[in-house]
């Protein structure tokens, strides 16, 4: 059975999940710590550019993932042949960078089909052997350097071409006949010192998908930190590292851990180029990554798969600038800020600097936000992208008045100005007036873990990412059913699965009751992170999620029903 690419990249986000610990506070660092300065220094440009670009895009399919499967294996590995992107110029590369806003590049070097866009000495197959016969890494990083934007480097761990990895294409699948990790190890370890030695300084290192590599990554960093003392490593090393990498999706709330999300501008998500077909993401969604990223206190690091002319083709490029322009205005909400206090949701997101805190308010509630109380006085207000804003705040909270003619089309950011650093504030979660919790419904569920009203159904319909309804360990079956309070129509259902266990579900359906009997309106298999599903409208009081199978105890930040 043919296995489409995106379920590759879901398996690979998946075993890169089971191989990346989740840090543990109290787990003591098994590898030289990061200097302060420099993950402060990284956390402080907050949007980067990622560039996914080889041979493959020859092809239009997915690098890496698609050399087995799309493409016969002999056939992938000799594209490199008739790959000559003579239009490939590393300073317009970074003018796209810079014009977006970005204030770093991350290039594949060598992604998991063992392709090397450098004049490595270790493999001949190289960038240099093909007939473009130019070292990309090297122009690339003098690029930068130039333009005064920080350079870092991907490099994939498991790589399927090379002979020495136990694991080949289809995506890892197949098991080598022979192999030899120990040798492998040593010629990632020798790239990996070319990279940095070569082109750097690096302001990162990012390894990825490290199969088999549990146990070697520490010599990784260790090796990267002797050779640039400053330099960052991502968690994917095979033993963790600097800052966690959620992707595809931005991550929660998170002071106490440095993380970046990497996604991509692509319409379908592609990380190399998909062809003149794929498209890019609206405005608005990229606009809110990086807001609530920098919300959350990440970093987000969006993607373009150039061409295999070596041209970021225009769609990709000047959906960039947009972003860019944006944050020519209002960039100071969003560089060198920490996330918070309000915590991210579907309200908008909060940053803070100084004695300032910077409202993105992507919806209201007729003219008003409702904030929760914090612990400063808000001695000013005002509207940065235009208008007016009226502002009241009490022991029970803030309310934000801003007339409908002072929205603005994606994020209304509003200045607070409070007596105290704003980063003295504690954090807090912004519960909202809209969701189904708010409307008079209220949910019951099969099972709720240990009983605990904080894991209670309702929590699943309070529009809010930070509160979860969970089962016990060891659920395999489960409902959740809402009760909306009185009939309504509904032709959508949104269901947040919690990241932290992303594809417990494995098998739902979703039903309506009909007098004494319930009626499926759709079934399905995984949920994720991000799981909507439209259909014909549905008159109903009472629907259900009706949870046939389970990994584990199933448990979601939110089952929504839309109009
Ligand atoms: O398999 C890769 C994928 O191609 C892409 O490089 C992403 C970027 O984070 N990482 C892996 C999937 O998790």
């Amino acid at each position: 059975m043919k296995t489409a690419p995106n379920t590759y990249l879901w398996l690979a986000a998946a075993l890169l999940a089971a191989l990346t610990p989740m840090p543990a506070a109290a787990e003591a660092a098994k590898f030289p710590p990061v200097q302060p300065a420099a993950m402060q220094a990284w956390q402080d440009k907050r949007f980067g550019m990622f560039i996914h670009w080889g041979p493959v895009s020859l092809t239009a399919h997915e690098i890496g993932w698609s050399r087995g499967t799309q493409t016969p294996i002999e056939v992938y590995d000799n594209l490199y042949k008739q790959f000559n992107p003579t239009l490939f110029n590393a300073d317009e590369w970074v003018k796209v960078a810079k014009d977006a806003g970005m204030k770093y590049i991350v290039l594949t070097t060598k992604h998991h089909d063992g392709f090397c866009l450098w004049d490595t000495k270790l493999t001949d197959y190289n960038i240099m052997n093909g007939p473009f016969k130019r070292d990309v890494v090297k122009e690339l990083a003098a690029a930068c350097h130039k333009g005064g934007i920080a350079f870092g480097v991907y490099y994939s761990v498991c790589d399927w071409h090379h002979p020495d990895f136990p694991l080949t294409s289809p995506g890892g699948s197949v098991k080598r006949a022979t192999s030899d990790l120990d040798a492998y190890n040593k010629y990632l370890l020798g790239q990996i010192r070319e990279l940095i030695t070569n082109y750097g300084p690096l302001i990162t290192i990012w390894n990825d998908v490290p199969q088999m590599f549990q146990g070697r990554g520490v010599k990784t960093i260790e090796m990267v930190r002797a050779l640039q003392p400053d330099i960052t490593i991502n968690n994917r090393s095979g033993d963790g590292g600097d800052y966690e990498t959620p992707e595809q999706q931005i991550g929660g709330f998170n002071m106490t851990r440095p993380w970046e999300s990497c996604m991509t501008v692509s319409a379908h998500n592609a990380w190399a180029w998909g062809g003149a077909k794929d498209g890019v993401k609206p405005l608005a969604d990229c606009l809110k990554m990086l807001v609530s990223g920098a919300g959350g206190d990440g970093n987000v690091l969006l993607n373009v798969g150039p061409r295999p002319d070596g041209v970021i083709d225009p769609a990709q490029s000047g959906r960039l600038k947009e972003v860019g322009e944006w944050l020519a205005k209002y960039g100071e909400s969003i560089y060198a800020t920490r996330g918070g206090p309000f915590k991210p949701g579907k309200w908008g997101a909060s940053t803070r600097q100084g004695k300032r805190i910077y409202v993105h308010a992507y919806q209201f509630d007729g003219d008003s936000l409702e904030l929760p109380a914090i612990s400063a006085t808000i001695t000013a207000a005002h509207v940065l992208t235009g208008g007016t804003v009226e502002f009241q705040q009490s022991d029970a909270g803030i309310t934000l008045s801003v007339p409908a003619a002072s929205h603005a089309a994606i994020d209304t950011l509003i200045a607070l100005d409070v007596d105290r650093p704003a980063l003295d504030i504690a954090p807090v979660a912004v519960a909202r007036k809209s969701g189904s919790l708010a409307n008079g419904a209220h949910a019951t569920a099969s099972n709720v873990f240990q009983k605990q009203a904080g894991y209670g159904a309702d929590k699943a319909i309070d529009d809010d990412l930070e509160t979860r309804w969970a089962t016990d360990a060891g659920t395999r079956q489960a409902w959740l059913e809402v009760d909306l309070g009185k009939p309504q129509t509904f032709s959508k259902v949104a269901i947040h699965e919690w990241e932290g266990a992303p594809k417990r579900i494995q098998k739902f359906e979703v039903q309506f009751k009909d007098g004494a009997d319930w009626k499926t309106i759709f079934a399905g298999t995984t949920v994720g992170p991000g799981f909507n599903r439209a259909f014909p409208p549905v008159t109903a009081r009472v629907l259900r999620l009706n949870i046939l199978d389970a990994k584990d105890g199933p448990t979601l930040d939110e089952f929504e029903v839309l109009k």
